[in-house]
C-alpha cells in the first residue's frame, strides 16, 4: 500500500512575548527590548524569557541570567512578563490557525502543526497558503510569525526555524536530506546539550555526519534513541498531526497544616509535589513542555505562574528546577502561604515518539 503523501506546516510566532509588548506600547517600536526578570542596573538575579531581534543583535538570548543581558544590552528597554496576556493572545492565534488544516496541533505557547494535505495539491499551494495564514495572523493580530513547510511535523518544524523572522520555508520531501545535512545535529528535536556532546566526541557534528554513520554504532551508544537519531537524520518522521486528547494536564497541590512564609518548607513542599507528580507524568508515557504553579496566601488570594520550557522533557530535575524557579516571587511577600501546587501540560506521548519510525 503506498501511503498518501502529507504536507505539514509548522509555525512558530517570532519572539512572541516581546513581539507582544511592542504591539501594546508603541513607544518601544525600533528598541532592543528584553522580557525576563528585573535586571536591577546588573545586579538582577533571574533569566531572560525572551528578547527582540534588535537585542539578539546584542548576542542577548532566551535563558540567559539578566545580569549577563544587562552587561550586552543595558540600552534594551526590559519589561516584566505579562503571562496572562501572553496566553490570551497565544489562544486567539490558535483559534485562527486551526481553521487552516485538516488537523491542528498546539506545540508551545507560540507554535502549532497543520496538517494541509487535503487542502492543497501540491507544495506551490502549500506555499500560497502559508503566505495566507501569514497575512491573515499579520491583520488580526499585529504579529508576524515564521512557517515551514514539509513532508512531516520533524521537517516543517527545523524549516520553520531556518529563516527568522518573518520566514518562510518550503522543503519539498526529494530536497529533505539535502537541507538537514549541513544543520547541527541539536536541531533535532530529542537532541539535548548532553547527547551533542557525546555525538561530537564521535566525529558529528551535522545531521548530515549523523545521516552518514553507522547506525549499529548509533544503537551500541545510545541504544533505541539512538536508532531513532539515524532515522531522523534522513528526515522520516511519521507521527501525526493531532490535536491532543485526554489528558491536558496532569496537577498536585498541597495545603500547609499551617500557614507559612518559611522559604525551606514550600520549596521542599514543591519538590515533594514535583516527584509526585512527575511518577504520575511518566506512568502515562507523557512529556511535557510547560510548567505552572500556583501560591495561595492566608487571605485566600491565589496566583498562577508558568512557562514553556525550551524542551520537552520528562526529567523530575527540570520540573523541579522550573517550579523552584516560578516559586520565588512569592516567597518575598510578608504573607503567608496556606497552599501550593504544581501542574505540567502541553504534553506529548513518549510512546509514538517511539514509534516515529
Ligand atoms: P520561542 O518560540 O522559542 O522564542 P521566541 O518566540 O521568543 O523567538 P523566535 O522568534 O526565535 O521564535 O519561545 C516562545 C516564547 O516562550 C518566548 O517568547 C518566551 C518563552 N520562552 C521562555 O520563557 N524561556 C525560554 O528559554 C524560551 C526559549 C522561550
Ligand atoms: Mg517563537
Amino acid at each position: 500500500m503506498t501511503e498518501k503523501k502529507r504536507i505539514i506546516f509548522h509555525l512558530d510566532m517570532d519572539h512572541f512575548y516581546t513581539a507582544i509588548e511592542q504591539r501594546e506600547h508603541p513607544e518601544l517600536k525600533d528598541r532592543p527590548v528584553i522580557v525576563g526578570a528585573d535586571p536591577k542596573e546588573g545586579k538582577g538575579r533571574g533569566v531572560v524569557h525572551t528578547c527582540n531581534y534588535e537585542a539578539r543583535k546584542a548576542s542577548v538570548r532566551s535563558a540567559m541570567p539578566i545580569s549577563k543581558a544587562w552587561k550586552l544590552c543595558p540600552e534594551a528597554a526590559y519589561l516584566p512578563p505579562s503571562f496572562d496576556l501572553y496566553m490570551k493572545v497565544s489562544s486567539q492565534i490558535m483559534e485562527i490557525l486551526r481553521t487552516y488544516g485538516d488537523k491542528f496541533e498546539q506545540w508551545g505557547i507560540d507554535e502549532a502543526f497543520l496538517d494541509v494535505t487535503s487542502r492543497v495539491k501540491d507544495y506551490a499551494e502549500a506555499e500560497v497558503l502559508a503566505r495566507q495564514i501569514k497575512k491573515d495572523i499579520l491583520e488580526k493580530q499585529k504579529l508576524t510569525c515564521s512557517i515551514g513547510i514539509g513532508p512531516n511535523k520533524l521537517v516543517a518544524k527545523i524549516a520553520s526555524d531556518f529563516q527568522k523572522p518573518d520566514g518562510l520555508t518550503v522543503v519539498r520531501e526529494q530536497e529533505t536530506e539535502e537541507f538537514l545535512a549541513p544543520l547541527s545535529v541539536r536541531k533535532l528535536l530529542w537532541i539535548g546539550k548532553k547527547t551533542e556532546q557525546k555525538l561530537n566526541t564521535m566525529g558529528i557534528k551535522t545531521i548530515g555526519d549523523l545521516a552518514h554513520h553507522n547506525p549499529t554504532v548509533l544503537f551500541d551508544e545510545f541504544g533505541a534513541a539512538g536508532t531513532q537519531f539515524y532515522v531522523m537524520a534522513h528526515g522520516i518522521d511519521r507521527s501525526e498531526v493531532e490535536e491532543r486528547s485526554g489528558v491536558k494536564s496532569v496537577s498536585r497541590d498541597l495545603t500547609f497544616e499551617e500557614d507559612t512564609s518559611d522559604p525551606q518548607l514550600i520549596l521542599t513542599a514543591m519538590d515533594n509535589l514535583s516527584a509526585d507528580l512527575l511518577e504520575d507524568v511518566l506512568k502515562r508515557s507523557l512529556c511535557f513542555r510547560t510548567v505552572t504553579i500556583r501560591a495561595r496566601y492566608e487571605d485566600f488570594e491565589t496566583h498562577t505562574h508558568g512557562k514553556s520550557l525550551p524542551h520537552i522533557t520528562n526529567r523530575l530535575q527540570d520540573l523541579k528546577k522550573a517550579a523552584r524557579e516560578l516559586m520565588q516571587p512569592y516567597l518575598k511577600s510578608n504573607r503567608k502561604i496556606r497552599l501550593v501546587g504544581v501542574r505540567v501540560s502541553n504534553f506529548t506521548s513518549t510512546e509514538k515518539q517511539k514509534t516515529l519510525a
